[in-house]
């Protein structure tokens, strides 16, 4: 059985994700190829609804935060797995790595960080999104109103994901956003992705799992 490729957009703080996985998932349309966009947070949720109080000035610990975010992704398996055995490219804007990112970043045991979303679905394709200039987020739109929107936050998050992205041993694909115009941006992606989306994928769904280097 042929099924939609799941494409996971990760990356540091307003580098372009919702913007691209939704024109992703419109140019897709547009050539005749289904596609769905996943979108974590999924704020819409009752756990969801949980998390956005959160981020928008709630208090939970740390530990809970974290589960809330994990859980937020295990109640929407089902759908992402039923989308891409459908045949459509499955598009997630932001997924497991946000989630440990974020949380280690505040001081949380990475090893402990991933536990929660072992066996969630794994993506096929992970782009990441990445400034050269980590302050370059605070010139883009509504930069500061959550709670994680902070500078100096920010660069603990963005040397969690580089971690990520040296144990991906060069399996994840890096796009540099600063300066490029969407329409650029859209078109490397595009390269990455465009011929998986038409051919679809002959192998199962992996169950997700990550190796750790010490
Ligand atoms: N979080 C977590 O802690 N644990 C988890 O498990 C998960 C998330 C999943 C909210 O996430 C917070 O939750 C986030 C991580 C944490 N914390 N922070 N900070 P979210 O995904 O809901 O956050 P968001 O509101 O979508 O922001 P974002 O993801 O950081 O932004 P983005 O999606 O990368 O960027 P954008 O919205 O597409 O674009 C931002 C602005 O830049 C907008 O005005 C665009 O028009 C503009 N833009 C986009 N591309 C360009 C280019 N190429 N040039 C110029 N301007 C551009
Ligand atoms: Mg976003």
């Amino acid at each position: 059985m042929t099924r939609g490729p799941i494409i996971l957009f990760e990356g540091l703080d307003r580098t372009g994700k919702s913007t691209q996985t939704e024109s992703l998932v419109d140019a897709l349309r547009r050539v005749g190829i289904g596609a769905e966009l996943f979108r974590f947070p999924n704020r819409e949720t009752g756990l969801g609804k949980m998390i956005n109080a959160y981020l928008t000035g709630g208090s939970l610990n740390d530990e809970t935060a974290h589960l809330l975010f994990s859980a937020n992704r295990w109640e929407c398996k089902d759908a992402l797995v039923a989308s891409s055995e459908a045949g459509n490219a499955v598009v997630i804007d932001r997924y497991i790595f946000s989630g440990v990112a974020y949380s280690a970043a505040k001081g949380l045991e990475r090893e402990w960080c991933v536990s929660p979303d072992l066996g969630l679905p794994s993506p096929d394709i992970v782009i990441f999104f990445k400034f050269k200039d980590t302050a370059k987020a605070t010139e883009r739109g509504q930069y500061g109103e959550e709670r994680y929107e902070k500078v100096e936050f920010q660069k603990l998050v963005r040397h969690e994901f580089e971690k990520f992205e040296e144990e991906s041993s060069g399996s994840w694909n890096v796009v540099y956003v600063d300066d490029k115009p969407i329409a650029e941006v859209a078109e490397e992606v595009w390269q990455i992705v465009g011929s998986v989306c038409e051919k679809g994928i002959e192998d199962e769904i992996r169950p997700f799992q990550w190796e750790f280097k010490k």
